[in-house]
């Protein structure tokens, strides 16, 4: 799906603001939905979870509603008119004057409704999006089910699940380790396009000696009826380089183009070189900028450009005061530049697609992605087989079609994640199955075959028969953490003994989580869990081990900052094993990973 943006033809028109808001409970909207009475204010786009000093906010189980109106200017009449929402989470229906007019499943990817019947141009009309925040077995990322959270353990006193649940309300109960915050987490745009339009784009780069080649297919709309051989020839592509001068040109719906002499994008500080790529199609033009770059696995190397990459970074997340997970710019471009300030060149979009501005910014900055789905907690500490009864399999295609097909011509996304921790270990050959046939299917969804992984937890790795079969071997490890608390000695030696068990599946390997919980300001002279020096100890401890593997291609640290997640007795605020605490201040981490990281070159880290 193409990105909304503005043009000679095209106009956007932001539909941001203050909304109306109101809370709902469980029950679903249903096909047609009345205008809000006893409405609030809300800012969107933005959760809602902590816009107000209300618990009722902030642990909201079910429904929420917004509404707005909207003028359409007469200005646009013949124009086809889409309504855009970069993300709703976790489920979406919208309503145009109270009917129904779509609905979206998953919280973190975009979706669209022509209006152009609906709210004519020169009209107004009532815009209510009705959103639902529930995780179950059934959603991405997965929710708990038929368990009250910190209830229900056998300890005397403490009254059982059973009877704790005729007590407690129902409630959201993540399998995962952040704040379900949920809304209309990123804009809204009413766009236009003619009649006859380009409906979406795939670029395909390779390099052939100095020349850059583009494979192009274009898919253009037109009226019912016109004949898809009258539709391509109407089409044309021009490229145009950062000036603005063509390059190459073409005609038609598919073909190739050279670009002599091309400039490569390569990962900052190196040039992260653009290309725009200008359809038109009848009266209608789009520009989608795009970089040449390949990207490759080749025995345990990861090539971008055919030259060995060392991966330099950390997991994020889309989380910040009052914000939730609402879209920041002004947080983007600041996390952008703490990225390059610690040396960095890449990053992991855990735990779900991103707001698609930040993928913009980071291949004009040069900054490498792995895309994450949303598919974090399957199965993790279930006792049943989450292969067998979580109803998720077709829902999770949808959202690896639906983030393929919108980061598909990103130069910054060099690999897929289908999704983060699930269970591998308990039930090895129904997770072989799962995974391994939406590896293939992820492979066949992307033009520019990127490798494919996921993000392994911390298990059994010998069990495990899954994760070895990746494109690259992605594992969170927490020796000295979770396990092996405090003892980086122990921490090292079990770390020797599981990258000795890697070397011989002669894949590359790289660790996507490691980390320590720092409090900001708690220092010790021995380090201990939770201060500053343990932070860093565990970093340097371990990174000295991995400089001796060959194989092991990179090093994200988890996390990049603070960030919020549900309450519980592990978690004290939060999770504090950021390297900037929430509001981006560093801990003595960060100064000892850029010192480290400005020391590594991004390609041929390891040449032996
Ligand atoms: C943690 C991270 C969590 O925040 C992230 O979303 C996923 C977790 C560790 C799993 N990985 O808790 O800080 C640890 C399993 C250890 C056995």
């Amino acid at each position: 799906m193409l990105y909304p943006r503005e043009n000679e033809v095209r106009a956007v028109l932001d539909l941001s603001g203050i909304w109306k808001f109101q809370l709902g409970d469980a029950r679903d909207p249903g096909e047609a939905c009345e205008s809000l009475k006893d409405s609030e204010v809300i800012s969107v786009p933005a959760s809602y979870n902590d816009q107000k000093e209300d618990p009722a906010y902030r642990n909201h189980y079910g429904w929420v509603y917004y509404e707005r109106t909207i003028a359409v200017p007469a200005s646009l009449k013949g124009q086809r008119l889409v309504l855009r929402f970069d993300a709703v989470t976790h489920r979406a229906k919208v309503y145009i004057n109270g009917k129904l007019a779509a609905e979206h499943k998953g919280g973190f990817l975009p979706f669209e409704v022509e209006i152009t019947d609906l709210i004519p141009a020169g009209t107004r009309g009532v815009l209510t999006v009705a959103a639902d925040n529930r995780i179950h077995h059934g959603t991405l990322p997965v929710g708990n089910e038929g368990a009250i959270a910190f209830f229900g353990s056998d300890n005397p006193g403490v009254p059982s699940v059973e009877a704790a649940k005729l007590w407690a309300k129902p409630q959201n109960i993540p399998n995962f380790d952040f704040f379900n915050y949920a809304g209309i987490n990123r804009p809204v745009r009413l766009y236009t396009t003619p009649e006859m339009y380009v409906d979406d784009i795939t670029l395909v780069p390779s390099i052939d000696g100095a020349d850059g080649i583009v494979e192009y297919d274009i898919s253009v709309k037109g009226r019912a009826g016109e004949q898809k051989a009258v539709l391509s020839e109407m089409t044309a592509i021009e490229i145009l380089d950062e000036n603005r001068s063509c390059v190459a040109r073409g005609c038609g719906c598919a073909g190739k183009l050279r670009i002599p002499q091309a400039k490569l994008w390569w990962p900052w500080p190196g040039i992260p070189y653009l290309y725009t790529a200008r359809i038109s199609c009848g009266e209608d033009v789009y520009e989608q900028p795009f970089g040449i770059r390949t990207v490759r696995v080749e025995g345990t190397k990861f090539l971008i450009n055919e030259k060995p990459f060392y991966f330099k970074g950390f997991g994020k997340h889309e989380d910040s005061a009052f914000h939730g997970r609402g879209l920041d710019l002004c947080l983007d471009v600041k996390d952008v530049n703490l990225i390059h300030w610690l040396h960095a060149n890449s990053f992991r979009t855990s735990h779900y697609p991103y707001a698609e501005e930040m993928y913009d910014l980071c291949d004009r900055e040069g900054i490498v992605i792995i895309d994450e789905t949303p598919a974090v907690g399957i199965g993790a500490g279930e006792a049943q087989n989450p292969y067998e009864t979580f109803p998720i399999r077709e829902h999770h295609e949808q959202v690896l079609r639906e983030m393929v097909g919108r980061d598909k011509n990103h130069p910054s996304v060099v690999m897929w994640s289908m999704g983060n921790e699930p269970d591998t270990e308990h039930f090895p050959e129904s997770a072989y199955e799962y995974w391994h046939s939406l590896y293939e299917y992820t492979h066949s969804l992307d033009p520019q075959n990127r490798p494919v992984t996921f993000v392994c937890c911390q298990n059994n790795y010998e069990r495990d028969l899954v994760t070895r079969t990746m494109d690259v071997v992605c594992i969170n490890r927490y020796y000295g953490w979770y396990n092996l608390s405090g003892n980086l000695d122990a921490a090292c030696y079990a770390w020797n003994q599981e990258l000795d068990f890697w070397e011989k599946q002669g894949k590359p390997v790289m660790v996507t989580e490691y980390g320590a919980d720092a409090i900001a300001g708690i220092h010790e002279t021995v380090p201990e869990m939770f201060s500053e020096e343990y932070q860093m100890e565990f970093y340097r401890r371990q990174n000295a081990e991995f400089d001796k593997r060959s194989f092991f291609i990179g090093e994200h640290v988890w996390g990049f900052a603070d960030f919020a997640t549900v309450q519980g007795c592990m978690r004290a605020d939060g999770n504090k094993k950021g390297l900037f605490t929430r509001d981006r201040r560093p801990k003595m981490a960060a100064h000892y990973l850029k010192k480290r990281w400005n020391a590594i070159p991004d390609f041929d880290y390891k040449p032996f």
